[in-house]
């Protein structure tokens, strides 16, 4: 029998309709039970300005952390079905608001780059309410795959529009 080694993935949780503080806390109880997975730590939930356009509500971001032996496209599977129970659709809008959206941010150490994934997360780094959240959670000297040091990332970052919650 052939044996998986676990890898501690990364994955962004944001929402910004119906109840977006419930919406996330409601996925991280849903990650807690992901499959072939344990969830390993989570943020605190951060209040958050829309990135993109402005003509929507403010966002409730949050980063967890889980160890999986899944691998990346079947994680990204059974996150995409967990985002199809939270009602999310997908209009074609770009950047439009969501009831849920579930970020793969990192898969180990692994750089992936095809049409329907890519690690690192293209944006991360230049957004707030991933990094923020992350640096809670994620050791600040993390390497993040071909993009720096999660430190010095994070210094690089504009300031503003982002509120951690109690
Ligand atoms: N903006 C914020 N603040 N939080 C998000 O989770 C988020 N997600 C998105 C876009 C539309 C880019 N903007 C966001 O997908």
């Amino acid at each position: 029998m052939s044996s998986v080694d676990a890898v501690t993935a990364y994955i962004g949780l944001g929402s910004n309709l119906e109840d977006p503080r419930q919406q996330v806390q409601t996925a991280l109880q849903e990650l807690l039970v992901l499959s072939s997975s344990c969830l390993l730590n989570c943020s605190s939930l951060y209040k958050s300005r829309p990135v993109g356009p402005q003509h929507q509500p403010d966002y409730i971001n949050a980063v967890a952390t889980i160890l999986t032996t899944l691998d990346p496209y079947q994680l990204l599977d059974h996150l995409q079905a967990l985002e199809q129970v939270h009602g999310r659709v997908r209009d074609g809008e770009r950047w439009g608001p969501r009831t849920l959206d579930l970020d793969l941010l990192l898969y180990g150490d692994s750089m992936i780059n095809t049409p329907r994934l890519q690690i690192p997360h293209p944006e991360m780094v230049n957004r707030a309410f991933v990094l923020l959240p992350l640096s809670e959670i994620a050791p600040m000297e993390m390497e993040i795959p071909g993009k720096g040091v999660l430190k010095s990332l994070l210094e690089d970052l504009a300031e503003g529009g982002i509120e951690r919650l109690e």
